[in-house]
């Protein structure tokens, strides 16, 4: 449990400055793109070996969850939204319940370490990223390296240090106000990312696409649910829509593939444990 991550839950005042869903972390880096390749290259060695199951351990993460809202009232506002009294489980709570039962099939678990909630305008209108992340990043009691859009290493106090992590808009957290979204799968994709994985539209039909094997080429992201959807009709497969790392509706997304999970290993093995 070396890692934490931490979930910044945006006022729902930030959905209105997007035009509509999408995911909005950066296309991976060339870096980026030839450390998966070469993780991908030791998967495929040690499937051959038969050494796969050697890789895959039980991987924890500590979690801290950030609220960001404008006023107390919206981050009331999101709880009462639901119907929840403070007897009941808060949406933070819910919206961690959905990251744990998507990710347990594959032998990952988080532990929820702690949560806050921050009213202040600038940072629910995401006007000041970095001074969000550098007041709400937990500080960990050893050293630390990660992986993120840039280079693969870099120190603590760096702004990819600050940057590591995941953020979601509130309207996205189960019962929330984005249509298609609102059950919480976003922080599931999102998270993903973090792990180390790659959209599987990336690429589109040509070349090594998400650097997974086991997920068919996609011409494009997928929207809603199209089922029997083929974008990459000489390729083999359906495309992938079920899958986290598409961007079908919340209703539609389900999995992750055995070779996603090995790479989310092999990148936990490399750059976190
Ligand atoms: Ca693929
Ligand atoms: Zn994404």
């Amino acid at each position: 449990m070396l890692f934490r991550v931490f979930i910044l839950l945006a006022s729902a005042l930030l959905a209105q400055a997007h035009d509509g869903p999408g995911c909005g972390t950066a296309p991976p880096s060339p870096e980026f793109l030839a450390v998966g390749r070469q993780l991908a290259e030791r998967e495929n060695i040690a499937r051959h070996d038969n050494r796969i199951s050697r890789v895959r351990r039980t991987i924890e993460v500590d979690v801290y969850l950030h609220t960001v809202a404008t006023s107390k009232d919206k981050l009331v506002s999101v709880g009462t939204f639901l119907g929840m009294d403070a007897s009941q489980m808060s949406v933070l709570h819910r919206q961690f319940a959905v990251l744990l039962k998507s990710y347990l099939p594959y032998g990952i678990t988080f532990h929820l370490k702690g949560t806050t909630e921050t009213i202040n305008d600038k940072w629910s209108l995401d006007k000041d990223e970095m001074g969000m992340k550098r007041a709400l990043r937990r500080r960990l009691p050893h050293p630390q390296h990660l992986l993120r859009r840039g280079p693969p290493r870099r120190p603590r106090g760096s702004e990819d240090f600050y940057r590591d992590g995941c953020s979601v808009l509130s309207s996205t957290v189960p019962g929330g106000s984005m249509a298609d979204f609102r059950l919480g799968k976003t922080s599931v994709h999102e998270t993903g990312h973090w792990f180390g994985l790659i959209h599987t539209f990336e690429g589109g039909c040509v070349g090594d696409n998400d650097l997974v094997d086991d997920t068919p080429a996609q011409a494009s992201a997928s929207a809603g649910c199209p089922k029997g959807r083929d974008s990459c009709p000489l390729k083999p497969g359906l495309d992938p829509i079920h899958n986290y790392m598409d961007y079908s509706s919340d209703e539609c997304y389900s999995e992750f593939t055995s070779g996603q999970i090995d790479r989310i290993h092999s990148f936990w093995d490399k750059y976190r444990k």
